[in-house]
């Protein structure tokens, strides 16, 4: 445990003494300033700087998580205007996704996930375009997405250890990397029952590498390491002069349960840890790990140098790296300043063991030491972004407002109110070694009534602001189903999505492009059925079947035209599926209920489209027409009778 105080901390946490109790009376509900609905500036400015004219396109994509909707959402800047969802870790039949067999066999058991963090792939620390990774804080997975279709093509997890996957996903500057730090600590492996006064003693968080591979993109368990059972928060990786290493703030050093808005507030600091993956990867390498729940855990007693602790603010929740690597600045949620800390300091304090103590092993660093700088934000800093002029823009949950400050003079310069809670706030490239300056956008939390009521539920606000010159300016506020905690944004030309997929690419072996070669096969009581959708038509268009048989059907779209989309649905059992052109899907079920049931196309793609229609007949057990064996309800026995 830490024994010498921090001091120059502690002064800051009494000088923000006021601030503080200020700041634990506005979070209770319904105290928080209600901000000035209309702040905006010249109109017809802001109009021009959003405005897309129909036909033209925007700069840049946004990808934001979707929070507990379990997805991303795709929109434009700086129009705003939404674009596309794309579903994860929930099922989504406006896509079909969750309802073919691929799909479903990636959600497995889960019908929702919990989305926090987006992480565009990098190479040499700028986005280069091919994946998009996210977390899922609840199923403690992480998730890719595809670029080159925005479509998700691999859900890894649930982790081993992690209890509580909220601190990731973080991309490594070449991908090499998913890293991640645990949010609860929990007895280790999972599964493990210990009682609840053990918590300070024998519950564990952890810090997780998850390989990508450079080629595909898969991913995989690299290595963990252990940690003390403190609830990791937001990090940020570390880049060109810091690459190699990664950052997490903490709460609760207190090692507390039960009421943690009191028990986890007692000390005036909280730790971020650092962690030195390349030294992580070289502990494995020499062996200097135990097995736990089949993944490779280090234990830092055993390899020192791999983790460090930093004290900082109290109850902080983010901590962020500047563009060049620099430093890292870390913000206590119930202190109005914001420590940026020094990465060379970091590693002259490490070199020299100034260190004040340890937790279970993790050397404690001198504050003082590591200190650059204290800046005075304001109100409940949360979250640092950084643009390509040299300044910061931390933003401010309790004062509802972006500070923006100047690295180096560590001065602030400029303050935007925002309309609501602001959670995170991003700038395009913002975790790149080459952020652009145009641009922040403020993700609120709630919306506030800025738009037409739609009673109780809330959508969340995203608001654009401007930062191109000395003073920030409000441009534009957008909405989006709850909850987007945080966004990328990348220019839109460096991605180059494909609009169909094409018949060469199509490896899936049971695709079928001519209509000779669909046809239904029985093998046993296994129906195997090859279709082929084109405008406007499925071939085959009537499937017979016993009931109780298994039915595989392999749909393939044989179209080769932009949005040429076919859509598969079978009423009354619950299925709905969409296949792109070119693309391939499989579905299957047990035809339990017998009758008549009509398949048909979802998507209006065509003058004949209602037309594009087909029969499942499936026989009842007991024979043809006949009303026994059924064990379903009686309506559907009569229909199974012939009533349709
Ligand atoms: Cu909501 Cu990054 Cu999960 Cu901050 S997080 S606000
Ligand atoms: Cu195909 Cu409608």
């Amino acid at each position: 445990m830490i024994s010498k105080g921090a001091s120059s901390i502690v002064k800051s946490a009494v000088q923000a003494s006021f601030l503080l109790s200020m700041a634990l009376l506005l979070f209770l509900p319904g105290c928080a300033p209600k901000p000035k609905v209309h702040q905006r500036g010249d109109i017809a400015q802001a109009a021009a700087a959003t405005y897309v004219a129909p036909g033209d396109l925007d700069q840049y994509y946004i990808f934001y998580s979707g929070g507990q909707s379990g997805s991303v959402f795709v929109a434009g800047l700086p129009s705003m205007r939404p674009i596309l969802t794309i579903p994860v870790f929930a099922p989504y039949p406006a896509t079909g996704y969750g309802y073919d067999q691929e799909s479903k066999a990636m959600l497995g058991k889960y019908t929702w996930g919990d989305v926090h963090h987006p992480a565009l792939s990098q190479t040499k620390g700028d986005y280069d375009g091919r994946w998009l990774f996210v977390n899922d804080n609840a199923n403690n997975r992480v998730a890719r997405i595809d670029l080159h279709d925005f479509k998700t093509k691999e859900i890894f997890g649930p982790i081993p250890n992690v209890s509580g996957n909220h601190g990731g996903a973080f991309v490594t500057p070449n991908s090499e990397y998913l890293l991640a730090a645990s949010r609860f600590s929990v007895p280790l492996p999972k599964g493990t029952y210990l009682p609840i006064e053990q918590y300070a003693t024998n519950y564990h968080g952890v810090v997780t590498g998850l390989a990508v591979d450079a080629k595909t993109g898969h991913i995989s368990l690299g290595w963990q390491v252990l940690m003390p059972p403190l609830d990791f928060d937001i990090g940020s990786l570390g880049k060109a002069a810091s690459e190699g290493w990664a950052f997490w703030t903490s709460y609760n050093a207190e090692r507390a349960t039960g009421k943690l808005e009191v028990t986890s507030t007692q000390r005036d600091r909280d730790y971020i840890v650092a962690v030195n993956w390349k030294a992580a990867e070289q502990a494995i390498k020499s062996g200097k790990y135990k097995m736990i729940d089949g993944a490779k855990v280090i234990d830092p007693r055993d390899a020192p140098g791999v983790a460090f602790l930093v004290p900082c603010s109290k109850s902080p929740h983010g901590v962020d790296v500047t563009p060049d690597g620099k430093y890292f600045v870390g913000s206590g949620k119930l202190v109005g300043i914001t420590t940026v800390f020094s990465f060379a300091k970091l590693q002259q304090a490490i070199a020299a063991k100034n260190f004040t103590g340890n937790e279970d092993g993790i050397p404690v660093v001198n504050y003082d030491a590591v200190k650059e700088a204290e800046v005075n934000v304001g109100l409940g800093p949360l979250h640092t972004q950084f643009d390509d002029k040299g300044y910061a823009y931390t933003s401010l949950y309790v004062e509802s407002a972006i500070a923006k400050w100047k690295l180096g003079t560590w001065e602030v310069v400029d303050k935007i109110p925002v309309s609501y809670n602001i959670g995170h706030l991003a700038i395009p490239g913002g975790d790149t070694v080459h952020p652009d300056g145009k641009y922040v956008l403020a993700l609120n939390k709630l919306s506030h009534g800025r738009h037409l009521s739609v009673g109780p539920a809330q959508p969340e606000d995203t608001q654009l602001i401007d930062i191109s010159g000395d003073k920030m300016k409000l441009l534009y506020d957008a909405f989006t189903e709850p909850e987007p905690h945080y966004a990328e944004m990348i220019p839109a030309d460096r991605l180059h999505p494909i609009e169909v997929y094409a018949q060469a690419e199509n490896h899936d072996p049971n695709a079928v492009w001519d209509v000779q070669h669909t046809g239904i096969k029985r093998e046993g009581n296994h129906v195997v059925v090859h279709m082929t959708a084109v405008r406007s038509n499925f071939e085959p268009n009537k499937i017979e079947v016993n009931q109780g048989d298994l039915v595989t059907i392999y749909l393939t779209n044989i179209e080769q035209t932009t949005n040429e989309i076919h859509g598969w649905a079978l009423e009354e059992y619950n299925i709905q599926i969409a296949a792109d052109p070119g693309e391939t899907k499989t579905i299957e079920f047990v035809a339990d209920k017998p009758g008549v049931f009509a398949y048909y196309c979802t998507k209006f793609c065509s003058a004949l489209h209602q037309e594009m229609q087909g029969y499942l007949l499936v026989k009842p057990k007991g024979g043809a027409g006949t009303k026994t064996a059924s064990t379903h309800g009686s309506h559907e026995q009569l229909a199974s009778a012939g009533s349709r």
